[in-house]
């Protein structure tokens, strides 16, 4: 629970560039609660110096501060997200719910389950973005070292097609099916849509990634009719919000997040239950160093062990920010000898 939003709310940052299908996420989820916050616009490569000046290596994008704390993964920002403005209703379903099981359900099919993976792999690859030479330079290095060659790329786009026509296919003939407008038959989008829509959004709106005689409002006339329904109404729910997030700059972003308090100045301790405290003998304060699993494992993060408990580890870095990353996706382990400083 966050210390901070008893009283005033703290000022939100998000880190992160447009063309982002995960920064969607956040972004949707934003407007749809109404949930003020600045952006900060980074590069689509590395470097980004507005993150090593708060002493974070970390290189996916997006994230998100708010006050003092930076949380990574958007499946961390969203629960957080969930907590901040109780005063607005949230988007999440109710905790011990069958709806509840549906939506983390969905979120582990899409990007666990292959799903967004499948759908980056169907990315024209004559997108000038994706031709840019310093664009393949950098995420070979994101998928540690293999390049995606016209060549590559065209070998293994028959199963991410198959993989996204089985998800439309499963969303068409099952939650769809009895003509709802939304996942959860409720009345506006709520998280579950967000978890199920960002990748084939993010298909639909490019041109070329999905070839109509496969995966068209001809084959999923309901999945294509919820995807439309879902952007005309966050584009409504952004409209009636008035003025887009103000861009900040590094420096600026800099000064809102290391000038505010800690959103959880508490912390939760580390938690000495925790298999891995016993086993690697874990303690506040100790040096450690912190990456997620998947991609950009190569950038470890370095700090000070805030706390730790099953689903969140906090580290500090030395710019006196405290990141917090989730315990699913991401390992964690003391700073060794030959060692990270901070
Ligand atoms: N599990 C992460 C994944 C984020 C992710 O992979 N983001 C992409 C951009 S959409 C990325 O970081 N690409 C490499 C980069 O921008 O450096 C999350 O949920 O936030």
């Amino acid at each position: 629970m966050s210390d901070s939003s008893a009283t005033q709310p703290p000022p939100i940052v998000l880190y992160h560039y447009p063309a982002s299908p995960y920064a969607k996420r956040l972004v949707w989820y934003m407007q749809l609660r109404g949930i003020p916050y600045v952006q900060c616009i980074q590069p689509m490569v590395m470097p980004r110096p507005d993150l090593t000046r708060l002493g974070i290596k970390y290189r996916r994008i997006p994230l998100l501060s708010i006050g003092r704390d930076v949380y990574l993964d958007t499946r961390l920002i969203l629960q957080k997200l969930e907590a901040i403005y109780p005063n607005l209703p949230i988007l999440g379903a109710a905790p011990g719910t069958e709806q509840k099981a549906l939506e983390r359900l969905l979120e582990a099919k899409v990007i666990d389950g292959g799903i967004f993976t499948s759908a980056a792999l169907l990315l024209p690859t004559d997108l000038p973005a994706v031709r840019d030479p310093a664009f393949q330079k950098d995420r070979a290095d994101y998928r540690n070292g293999v390049r995606m060659t016209k060549e590559l790329a065209a070998a293994l786009r028959p199963e991410a097609l198959a993989e996204i026509k089985a998800v439309a296919a499963l969303l068409e003939t099952t939650l769809l099916a009895d003509g709802r407008d939304w996942l959860l038959k409720t009345s506006q989008p709520s998280l579950a849509d967000i978890e199920a829509v960002w990748p084939l959004h993010w298909l639909s709106i490019l041109p070329g990634a999905l070839p109509a005689d496969q995966v068209s409002a001809k084959q999923f006339p309901l999945v294509f009719a919820w995807i439309a329904r879902f952007q005309a109404t966050v584009s409504a729910a952004a409209k009636s919000r008035g003025e887009k997030p103000k861009v900040v700059t590094g420096e600026e972003a800099h000064a809102t997040i290391t000038q505010s308090a800690f959103h959880e100045a508490g912390g939760g301790g580390v938690d000495a239950s925790e298999p891995i405290v016993q086993s690697h003998g874990l303690r506040k304060g100790q040096v450690v160093e912190l990456w997620p699993t998947d991609s950009g494992s190569s950038h470890k993060d370095v700090g000070k062990l805030v706390s730790l408990g099953s689903g969140e580890v906090v580290i500090e870095t030395g710019a006196g920010v405290r990141l917090h990353a989730p315990r699913h996706g991401f390992r964690f382990h003391a700073a060794g000898a030959g060692g990270a400083n901070l």
